[in-house]
């Protein structure tokens, strides 16, 4: 059985995963509206996989006998500066994921719930895998410039990326 404190810290980050998901639904969409169709379809695909690390936390809560709470969400910006922007504000918002993860599992210590630790360490390499992406297509942002030809690879790169993103959870 979960303990309050732990089912209230997870249905928070079940609303912090579904925030994830649809503020990069935001940013996949208006990245298709300007022609980066690489881009966006990587973006599109963040999307699902943060949809898919909600309800991997969705499921936990409701196995553990508690009562997942599925979140109202905040409407995302339909307008953003330019790609590096994007990848700035992506990087902002995992680091903040990051920092609520590395709580959850210094509660999960204090409170003595062993599986919920374990289960939250998929979540902790998770994010250093997002946050090193996320730097790498920044640092690839900066070498290109205003470079149009940099910027055409740059889109093909991600539609590559975006075959390699995996949405399974495993
Ligand atoms: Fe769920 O990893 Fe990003 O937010």
């Amino acid at each position: 059985m979960l303990k309050d404190k732990i089912q209230t810290a997870l249905n928070k980050q079940i609303e912090l995963e579904a925030s994830s998901s649809h503020f990069y639904l935001a940013m996949a969409s208006w990245s298709e509206t300007i022609g980066l169709t690489g881009t966006s379809e990587f973006l599109y695909k963040h999307s699902d996989e943060e949809r898919m690390h909600m309800l991997k936390l969705i499921r936990f809560v409701n196995e553990r006998g508690g009562q997942a709470a599925i979140p109202a969400l905040i409407k995302p910006p339909t307008e953003f500066k330019n790609l590096s922007n994007i990848f700035e504000l992506l990087l902002e918002h995992e680091l903040n994921v990051t920092e609520s993860i590395n709580n959850i599992v210094d509660l999960c210590l204090a409170e003595k719930d062993y599986t919920t630790y374990n289960f939250m360490q998929w979540y902790v390499s998770e994010q250093m895998e997002e946050e090193a992406l996320a730097r790498t297509i920044l640092d690839k942002l900066s070498l290109i410039g205003e470079d149009k030809g940099g910027l055409y690879m740059f889109d093909r790169d991600l539609q590559t990326m975006a075959q390699d993103l995996a949405i399974d959870g495993k």
